[in-house]
């Protein structure tokens, strides 16, 4: 009986064996908030990878096998980005693109590197992320710690607030932000409020109560468009009239679907500059255009990670992970963002962080530091 059992067991091994070496594709996960409020989010990271992959697969894909992409759930859960990344490791992924929100990134950056898989995030900024020491981890974005520098340099520099409130939504990256915001002030302006939200929450008039009291000339918000755009909306409905200023996690048209065009009028956002200034960015816009329709603040981020990490696959020769984060670390990678370099910690070495307002119902590049 032992013997079948041993026999059995050797047989299915040898059959998943020759599966998985007879696998003509090689495979991508992307991983995000595909659903719930942040789906956008994930939306924009699938359409902007899914077209990395179409046209290296019009060209015959890569080491000579066409690409298919694995999609991860994570939404925005922690949790569920841990089980996310355990699963698209189960099913063979090469490397990832994701997550998201650093506080799915982190957590799922720990399984990547006991697996030997490298991931590349295309907008979690949580300076975390990249200081475990992780040899496979990447980001493409910036860092809040230079986001958050910006964004006090402006309001001091550029609007001359003396108080301020700062806001949060508890989460990884909005406190993250908020406090690197919070810090970068310094003495410069007075924090006359201080305090967090949670995510998910639709009524934020109590806070924002207790924020009006305080006679702040700048509300500081560190969080996502859900909970943004509705913090607006409530403080107009309030008759509070003070600007509002956010960064990279409120700058998608719904924030400005969900507060109302004339509530976001004057709202401050720190971000990347424009890609339609961008000149090498032109043909990724027309042909996302043409396919998804407009772009996301993170679209053009998700197609260069995708073919970086596509790229360095190439140029290792082989889906072995620790050759294809040797080649990410070396590599100089001229993307449609313009050119890609990876420092020792896997962060970007160029990173130009400006600040947008929104006027009206657009987002319009507004202030260079
Ligand atoms: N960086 C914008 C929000 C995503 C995150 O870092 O959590």
């Amino acid at each position: 009986m032992v013997r079948r059992l041993l026999l059995l067991s050797l047989v299915i091994l040898v059959m998943l064996g020759c599966v998985r070496k007879g696998e003509d594709v090689i495979k991508i996960g992307i991983a995000g908030p595909m659903t719930g409020d942040q789906a956008k989010m994930g939306m924009d990271f699938k359409n902007g990878v899914t077209l990395a992959v179409e046209e290296w697969n019009a060209k015959g894909g890569v080491l000579g096998k066409k690409i298919e992409l694995i999609i991860g759930d994570d939404q925005r859960d922690p949790k569920q980005a841990v089980s996310v990344a355990n699963k698209l490791v189960t099913q063979g992924a090469a490397g990832v693109i994701g997550h998201f929100n650093s506080s799915c990134s982190i957590p799922a950056s720990d399984v990547y590197n006991r697996a030997g898989i490298p991931m590349i995030s295309p907008g979690s900024t949580n300076p975390q992320l990249t200081e475990k020491g992780y040899h496979g981890v990447f980001r493409v974005c910036g860092r809040d710690d230079q986001q958050g520098k910006v964004a006090a340099d402006f309001a001091v520099s550029q609007i001359n607030v003396k108080k301020v409130a700062v806001l949060h939504d508890k989460t990884t990256y909005g406190q993250g932000l908020a406090d690197e915001f919070k810090k970068f002030l310094g003495d410069k302006a007075e924090v006359v409020y201080y305090g967090g939200i949670v995510q998910g929450d639709k009524d934020f008039k109590t806070v924002l109560i207790s924020i009006k009291e305080k006679k702040p000339e700048l509300i500081f918000f560190g969080g996502i468009y859900p909970e943004g755009g509705l913090l607006v909306k409530q403080s107009r409905e309030l008759g509070m009239t003070v600007p509002f200023m956010g960064g990279d996690g409120i700058i998608d048209p719904k924030f400005i679907e969900i507060a109302g065009a004339e509530s976001v009028e004057g709202t401050y956002i720190t971000f990347s500059p424009d890609p339609i200034n961008i000149p090498s960015a032109k043909g990724f816009i027309e042909q996302y255009n043409k396919k998804f329709g407009e772009i996301g603040p993170y679209s053009i981020y998700a197609y260069d990670a995708g073919n970086i990490m596509l790229k360095a696959i190439d140029a290792a020769k082989t889906t072995e992970g620790k050759a294809i984060m040797d080649i990410l670390h070396s590599m100089e990678f001229n993307g449609a963002l313009g050119n890609i370099k990876f420092d020792s910690k896997g962060d970007v070495t160029v990173v130009p962080y400006v600040v947008w307002i929104t006027k009206g119902g657009k987002f319009i590049e507004y202030w260079k530091p």
